[in-house]
């Protein structure tokens, strides 16, 4: 007999909120016993990630998932026997009502957001509130034992391994997205918020004596990258050549494409939670701009996975990959650090892929998931 899960998300902004919950979702369904309802607040955020979502559909199927419009006014609906609140949203009172009601009482759970901070450990599968008798528990991805681990599917890294070693597969993937990379040059993805750093970087890799070829996914770096470059419209498939710095607009593309991107790129700038970590599972070197904060509380998850993934590097390769994420992240100069990068270059590829090992040597977020329900019941 199957359980039933039941995931809620509000789309707070940005992608992050329905990335990870959606990845979580079809990953239940196709991996473990279960049958997952994924209710979402905002459905055309959801179709940016996913083409197929009928934006105004009630109800929909979707890769085995029974995607529910999460609407203001509430239906009666039986509660499932596990509840995900994502990222501390706030359940509808009449759902809550219903988890109160059941014979068996569900396991709720409230699935954090991602930090390498050594409390989360501490905290993890903690009770948190109690709506009448039922008790919630807060649940914590995280790098490190002790937390709920990265969400990762069965054979991911297979997949991309075979990807990375077939250069007729990424060249045929790069031409469907338009791309016809420059002969010889170093191939980057930049997926980030706003950042003042970023002409600094351009001006670097327009002066590198060696090429680069820039692939920008439609977003919220785009008007800095067109100021850079002093041109009125940038729009999806551009390409503007900046002496040995190529820059391409690129669509914003549904998450499984977006992998390929992360494979076939030399070095990966990613953002908030869910393309920080496709980026680990690349197996490439990255670049993090981190989601901000209140009182720059980001800053300390910013040093603590700094801390936990610059472990093993020699003291030359560690200062240079600290010092350009902490330079992103306050929007300073570039140059310096993105120099030391390259002189570590060899360094730091090998790494990102021992880094990406040994995350993948703990069990993933669902399947953690499963069996904080399996131990619960
Ligand atoms: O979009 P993000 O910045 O999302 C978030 C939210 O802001 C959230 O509120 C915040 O709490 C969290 O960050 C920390 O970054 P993220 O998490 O990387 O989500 C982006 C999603 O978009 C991810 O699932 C990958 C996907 N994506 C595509 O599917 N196609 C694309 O072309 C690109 C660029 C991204």
């Amino acid at each position: 007999m199957k359980a039933t899960w039941d995931i809620f998300c509000t789309v707070v902004d940005n992608y992050g909120d329905i990335g990870v919950t959606w990845r979580l979702a079809r990953q239940l369904v196709a991996e473990h016993p279960c049958t997952v309802r994924l209710w979402v607040d905002d459905l055309r955020a959801f179709e940016r990630l996913c083409p197929s979502i009928e934006v105004n559909a009630a109800r929909q199927w979707q890769q085995g998932v029974e995607v529910c419009h999460w609407s203001a006014e509430w239906q009666t609906t039986a509660a499932a026997d596990v509840v995900i609140a994502a990222f501390a949203c706030q359940l509808p009172t009449a759902y809550m009502e219903a988890m109160a009601a059941r014979e068996k009482t569900p396991l709720w759970l409230n699935l954090d957001y991602l930090s390498a901070e050594d409390w989360t450990a501490g905290c993890h599968g903690l009770p948190s509130v109690k709506h009448q008798h039922v008790q919630k528990y807060f649940f914590f991805p995280g790098f490190q034992a002790g937390t709920g681990g990265l969400l990762r599917e069965a054979g991911l890294l297979a997949q991309r391994r075979l990807f990375q070693q077939n250069p007729l597969a990424q060249r045929e993937f790069l031409q469907g997205l338009g791309v016809a990379p420059t002969a010889g040059a170093r191939l980057i993805s930049l997926f980030a918020y706003e950042n003042a750093g970023l002409a600094s970087w351009l001006d670097a890799m327009a002066a590198d004596s060696k090429p680069t070829h820039l692939l920008v996914p439609e977003g919220r770096i785009l008007p800095d990258v067109q100021r850079w470059l002093g041109v009125d419209e940038l729009s999806v498939g551009a390409v503007q050549v900046r002496d040995a710095l190529t820059v391409q607009v690129l669509p914003f593309v549904r998450q499984d494409d977006y992998d390929r991107l992360l494979w076939s790129c030399d070095f990966n700038a990613v953002r908030g939670e869910d393309s920080f970590v496709r980026a680990q599972w690349a197996g490439r070197p990255l670049l993090w701009h981190i989601y901000q904060q209140e009182d720059d509380v980001h800053l300390d998850k910013l040093e603590a996975f700094l801390t936990l993934y610059t472990e093993g590097l020699s003291a030359s390769a560690k200062a240079a990959l600290s010092g350009l994420w902490r330079a992103w992240n306050a929007g300073q100069d570039m140059a310096g650090h993105w120099l030391a990068v390259q002189e570590n270059w060899p360094e730091l590829t090998e790494h990102a892929e021992a880094w990406c090992l040994e995350q993948a040597s703990r069990a993933d977020l669902a399947a953690t998931l499963v069996q904080f329900y399996l131990n619960w019941i």
